[in-house]
């Protein structure tokens, strides 16, 4: 089930209406009224959201014995390009997680800070639509305390995930992975950013240094070799407008399990 951002304020401004605050407005007045009502709304989006994320369901987590023999590694396994090559040499030492876009506060996160931060470890079900499952156990800091740390600009709505790889070399860059998840889903308890897998650092296969975890969507969503968090109130002007890689070639946006 989709939970996007627009159904949200569905659901405070009908909540709104149900109490019966609305009722005996002409149309006019109404429409006013609701404005007025969903722009506080706005403003108390943060608390809205905590509301709803509390409600919100957790994708199934199995046990240590549960745990897949082999964990495939799909799409791409090593990127192609030399920065990452040299960032590898010295084991992301080197490597920053940028935090950008509608924050209040940009950040330049090193693994050892995102190390040091409160950690989430879950063992759950990878889906991928290529057909195949395989279950895994995933360490990392929780999204929301990251996107906590840097502040969300008025007006934010998806977090974007840059990746290192081009899994479609272009002159353009448009063949750049990257992926976007709505705050509903960034603030989930679940949606980590991971640097272990299978209690030992994350391999290169697997999206070293860091991957996103977002566990209630599908496969591609889980976006590998993370670079940069961007926040953005719209995809207009990333890649294909899509709000993904897979996206931008005919997958949904919202690939819930
Ligand atoms: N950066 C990046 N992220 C990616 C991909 C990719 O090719 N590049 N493939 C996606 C797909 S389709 C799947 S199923 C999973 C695979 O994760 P795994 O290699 O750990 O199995 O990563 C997703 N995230
Ligand atoms: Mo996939």
């Amino acid at each position: 089930m989709s939970f996007d951002l627009t159904r949200r304020r569905f659901l405070i401004g009908s909540s709104v209406a149900a109490t019966g605050l609305l009722t005996g407005c002409d149309a006019m007045v109404q429409s006013t009224t609701v404005n007025d009502i969903l722009q506080k709304a706005e403003s108390l989006s943060m608390g809205a959201q905590r509301l709803l994320m509390s409600q919100q369901t957790l994708a199934r987590e199995f046990s240590e014995a549960d745990l897949s023999p082999v964990f495939k590694a799909n799409g791409t396994s090593q990127p192609d390009s030399e920065d990452y090559a040299r960032m590898t040499e010295n084991n992301f030492a080197d490597w920053k997680l940028v935090v950008n876009g509608m924050v209040k506060t940009p950040l330049n996160l090193s693994l050892a800070d995102l190390k040091a931060m409160p950690s989430r470890t879950q063992i759950t079900r990878h889906d991928c639509v290529e057909g195949w499952s395989a279950i895994g156990k995933w360490t990392g800091v929780p999204l929301g305390l990251v996107l906590e740390k840097a502040g969300l600009a008025p007006g934010a709505r998806y977090a974007v995930f840059h990746c290192a790889d081009d899994l479609e070399p272009s002159l353009d860059g448009s063949g750049r992975y990257y992926e976007s998840i709505d705050l509903v889903d960034a603030w989930h308890p679940q949606t980590i950013l991971a640097y272990s897998m299978n209690g030992k650092d994350l391999e290169v296969a697997h999206g070293a240094p860091l991957r996103l975890r977002v566990e209630r969507q599908l496969g591609y969503k889980h976006a590998k070799y993370v670079m940069g968090i961007e926040l953005v109130d719209s995809f207009k002007n990333l890649a294909g407008g899509k709000g993904g890689f897979w996206e931008d070639r005919g997958y949904e946006w919202y690939a819930g399990i």
